[in-house]
């Protein structure tokens, strides 16, 4: 059977980040993907010019459409904007009958805010308590459990913090440290490590989405999370490499790597 995936994230019109850069990965994975949209971006390699909100009803009914006639295997959030989607969607995935990959994205690429404050709170309190596994860069991870997260030893703190925030598995991304990109994964109560040679490049936009999108897309095929985890390492890191050099700003990666 045709493995299926469901993003709920927002748009990126210049391709490279948000539902896009989702369902050019899951394509690539070789997975069936679906797409609900909850905020439109005005913006291209150079910036966010304007960010709008989708009604929190309207992405319920987006979501519920999509998955009562063709169930993903697993899912992915990225940017939900408002305090009110956030909440609608952590009542909604207390249904999910398949694994939930949040990907707790607050600031996009270029510094321009893709969530709300009260949306950031409820992402912590209401959202990750749902997700199967939770993905934040570092800080992300510090917005989120209140502690300062530089390196890895405080990665892996944060890790394990949001598992007792409810999270089953969390997984704190080190791809702003200095020196190689360290990822560090919690999940039943040991921590593992995902390491990859840092890239010098300004072409990393939409490496967060990317990501997390092949993490959710190896879930939907079947792979043990650990499996999931290294296999979207390894394609990021390809991506990054691989970067096509698009635009006149940050551009995006090759999602058709590996
Ligand atoms: O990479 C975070 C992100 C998520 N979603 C959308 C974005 C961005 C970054 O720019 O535009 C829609």
């Amino acid at each position: 059977v045709t493995p299926v995936a469901l993003t709920i994230a927002g748009s990126d019109p210049s391709g490279g980040a948000g539902i896009q850069a989702d369902l050019k990965t899951f394509h690539q994975f070789g997975v069936y993907g679906e797409a609900v949209i909850t905020l439109l971006t005005v913006q291209n390699t150079t910036g966010i010019a304007r960010v709008e909100c989708v009604p929190a009803t309207l992405v319920v009914e987006q979501v519920r459409a999509a998955i009562e006639d063709i169930p993903p295997q697993a899912a992915k959030t990225g940017a939900l904007g408002s305090a009110e989607i956030v909440e609608a969607l952590a009542e909604l995935a207390a249904e999910f009958g398949f694994p939930l990959v949040v990907d707790p994205v607050m600031i996009g690429s270029h510094g321009s805010s893709l969530s709300s404050p009260d949306a950031r709170r409820l992402v912590a309190t209401r959202l990750v308590p749902r997700a199967f596994l939770v993905m934040p860069n570092l800080d992300e991870a510090a917005a989120l459990t209140c502690m300062e997260v530089k390196d890895v030893s405080a990665m892996r703190e944060a890790a394990a913090r949001l598992c007792a925030m409810g999270a089953r598995a969390a997984l704190v991304k080190g791809g702003h440290l200095e020196g190689p990109a360290t990822d560090v994964l919690y999940a039943d109560g040991a921590w593992r490590e995902f390491t990859a040679p840092r890239i010098e490049t300004r072409h990393t936009h939409g490496t967060g989405c990317t990501y997390s999108a092949a993490v959710t897309a190896s879930l939907a095929r079947g792979s043990r999370l650990e499996d999931a985890v290294a296999r979207a390492k390894t394609y990021i890191t390809a991506a990054i490499r691989t970067a096509p050099g698009l635009g006149r700003g940050r551009g995006p990666l090759n999602h058709h790597a590996l």
